[in-house]
């Protein structure tokens, strides 16, 4: 009985979470930015991915960044060297970034006009899977050094993604990751999910991820177009 009622209690949350999710859907729209929920394990390189592509291919698109962590404002830091705008979050106790909280600071500071929204969810393979933020696109970054067995392991967060990253690939050859094999269990429980591999420290792969940012992005603006198009015939 305590069971169905924590279930429930679970559904209602969660349910509440996925309104949310479409009012900053729709905010995000309104700002004419592609939203994409970056999401991985501590230290799997979200952070520095974001810093080199904004070195590496900055000047293919506007960027703006929201920062989830639990405590301090380090990453925020680091984006704010490399010259892109970024709003924080702190989580507190929380494992993952929700959407209540990313309107609320929607609502609180206006973001600036940018073609890409990035939000760096807090460092967890589990809880930011439940939590949907209103973003367009869900990438999950998996580094090398955390074992190929990964997807098995957390099969909801590569399940509902977009994009697979396989993070610091300069050390392949260092650690046994077998990388066909880590692609065919996502493509097992994701068959739709595209894959790439990246190193942040070399560059290797940040132009392909880059060249699939803006082709996202685009794809995203045609679709705002369409939709403006219904709208204003519609009425
Ligand atoms: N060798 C190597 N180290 C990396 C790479 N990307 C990130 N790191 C290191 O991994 C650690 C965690 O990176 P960070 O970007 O902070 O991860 P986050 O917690 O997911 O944001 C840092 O010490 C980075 O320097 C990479 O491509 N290659
Ligand atoms: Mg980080």
């Amino acid at each position: 009985m305590h069971e169905s009622a924590d279930e429930h209690a679970i559904e209602r949350i969660l349910g509440k979470n996925e309104e949310m999710a479409d009012h900053n859907r729709e905010h995000f729209k309104s700002l004419g930015a592609c939203a994409f929920n970056l999401m991985s394990a501590p230290g799997a390189g979200k952070t520095s991915l974001l810093e080199t592509t904004f070195k590496i291919a900055g000047g293919k698109f506007s960027s703006c960044v929201i920062e989830g962590d639990m405590v301090g404002d380090l990453d925020a830091d680091r984006i704010k060297k490399v010259g892109v705008p970024v709003h924080q979050i702190s989580t507190g106790r929380s494992c993952h970034l929700d959407a209540q909280m990313v309107a609320r600071l929607l609502h609180a500071e206006p973001l600036e006009k940018a073609d890409a929204i990035f939000i760096e969810n807090v460092g967890n393979l589990v809880c930011p899977a439940e939590f949907p933020l209103g973003e367009h696109r869900r990438i999950v970054l998996l580094s090398v050094t955390e074992g190929d067995d990964k997807p098995i392991k957390y099969p909801v967060i590569f399940r509902n993604c977009d994009l697979v990253i396989f993070t610091k690939c300069d050390l392949l050859e260092h650690v046994d990751f077998n990388i066909s094999e880590a692609i065919r269990h996502i493509e097992a429980i994701n068959p739709a999910v595209k894959t790439m591999q990246i190193s942040a420290k070399t560059g290797y792969g940040v132009e392909q991820w880059a060249a699939w940012l803006v082709s996202e992005i685009s794809e995203f603006k045609q679709h705002l177009k369409s939709d403006k198009h219904v709208h204003h015939t519609a009425h």
